[in-house]
């Protein structure tokens, strides 16, 4: 779809495309729509960054914790949206085997006990070597700057998915 169609899109329809950019944060996409029409998909994810950025600390925490945990419960009972379960097919998180799976469980656990929400990383632009690797490491920052690192990962999840959405 091109930007003007999608700038055309009444409220509904513009958040029933747009629902999952920001996973299971259909709020975002609500918000932003009174910000048309956007001049490019560049623009429009510009709105979407900046509604984030904008984000006190607890809602930034929020929107990690909307995230489903790589290779979790999610994934084994078959509740994950379609995107999240292509991004974590890709990265090859419904194929691990038994070692992988507890130490990326453990690592999963470990992280959200001490941060206070899910370990966020783009599956896409990452394989299971570095997803294990970026969670064992990143598991020992502080709060703060892991918040910061997950909405990084967030807007990089963001990007790929406007742009199968999205035409440019
Ligand atoms: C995810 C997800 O569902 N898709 C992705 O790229 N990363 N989840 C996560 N906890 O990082």
């Amino acid at each position: 779809m091109d930007i003007d169609t999608v700038n055309a899109l009444p409220y509904e329809d513009f958040v029933d495309l747009l629902g999952n950019v920001v996973e299971r944060c259909p709020l975002i996409p609500a918000a932003v729509w009174s910000g048309r029409p956007f001049s490019n998909l560049t623009a429009l994810e510009a709105a979407i960054s900046g509604f984030i950025d904008a984000l006190p600390e607890a809602g930034k925490e929020g929107v990690l914790r909307c995230h489903p945990d790589l290779a979790g419960r999610d994934l084994q009972s078959g509740s994950l949206t379609r995107e999240s379960r292509e991004e974590q097919a890709g990265a090859g998180m419904h194929a691990l085997d038994s070692a992988e799976a507890s130490r990326m469980a453990l690592l999963n656990e470990d992280y959200k006990q001490r941060l206070g929400f899910p370990f966020v990383i783009c599956a896409r632009m990452s394989d299971k070597a570095n997803i294990l690797r970026e969670l064992s490491a990143r598991c020992r920052n502080e709060r703060a700057e892991e918040r910061a690192r997950g909405i990084e990962e967030v807007k990089k999840i963001c990007h790929l998915r406007l742009q199968a959405l999205v035409l440019h």
